[in-house]
């Protein structure tokens, strides 16, 4: 089966979980302070008021204090037009996670559960037939096997990426920003040979996980070089703080799970 080409950015609806008391206790590489429960709320509000203003139907699922990082909904799950993929997650914290967001998915697509291996979402960038995933510390050769198997039926095709040191996740170091584009930190720079490959200044890496919601792309914060180039290059762009959750190694496409 092959399915149309469709424009990966374009989305109708996101899932949000709002942030629980037990956010301060979220996974991080590098300690730098606990994150505030009440900036953070904040922070997820603006994001949200922003994914509406761009057109976007947003559902809030209420907080999960067993799952401290489940603000981090991106993770556990994602979504193409034929339907959502619960994933495996690697790290214990986070492992059950997935069933958190099954019934919520379940609403609106068809859910077919990954049956081996770990992926995380945040390794995933969809970019029209052609799906990359890092392999990451979470997301694993028989994860992508597995997710492999489902999405080739659907018409996708899975090209894994090894990842260079020190990004989380795929999408810490990448960005859709339209079928032809991409916005990625230098070393990912060759992984994408068929795009564009925007590359963020020096110094402006961590602004590398921005997202394109429709017309606009959505950028952190404080990377004032980023927000010049991309503006350069014609995009509607906008800007919201995401510090809170930045001290978790998370950013803007973590918190939503867009379709
Ligand atoms: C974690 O380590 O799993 C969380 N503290 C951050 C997850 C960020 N998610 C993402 O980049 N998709």
């Amino acid at each position: 089966m092959s399915h149309d080409p469709f424009p990966a950015y374009r989305f109708s609806r996101a899932l949000l979980r709002e942030p629980a008391a037990s956010v301060v206790c979220g996974l991080r590489a590098v300690d730098r302070g606990d994150p505030s429960l009440e900036l953070f709320h904040l922070e997820h509000a603006a994001y949200r008021a922003i994914l509406e203003n761009a057109g976007v139907e947003t559902h809030l699922l209420p907080a999960l204090s067993d799952w401290p990082d489940s603000v981090f909904i991106e993770d556990p799950a994602m979504v193409l037009p034929e339907g959502a993929i619960l994933f495996r997650m690697a790290a214990p914290s986070r492992a059950g996670e997935p069933d958190t967001v099954r019934e919520a998915l379940e609403a609106f697509v068809p859910v077919t559960p990954l049956d081996n291996g770990h992926v995380d979402g945040g390794d995933i960038l969809v970019t029209g037939p052609k799906i990359f995933a890092g392999l990451s510390k979470r997301t694993d050769r028989e994860g992508l096997d597995a997710m492999g198997a489902i999405v080739s039926g659907w018409g996708y095709e899975l090209v894994g990426v090894d990842m260079p040191e020190g990004l989380l996740h795929l999408k810490t170091g990448c960005a859709l920003l339209d079928e032809e584009t991409i916005l990625a930190v230098e070393p990912l720079k060759e992984t994408f040979s068929d795009f564009r490959v925007l590359t963020l200044p020096e110094g402006e890496e961590a602004a590398a996980n921005a997202i394109r919601v429709n017309d606009i792309v959505l950028l952190a914060a404080g990377y004032p070089r980023t927000e010049e180039l991309l503006n350069r290059w014609g995009y509607n762009v906008r800007t919201t703080k995401v510090s809170q959750a930045q001290l978790l190694d998370g950013g803007l496409s973590c918190l939503s799970i867009r379709f």
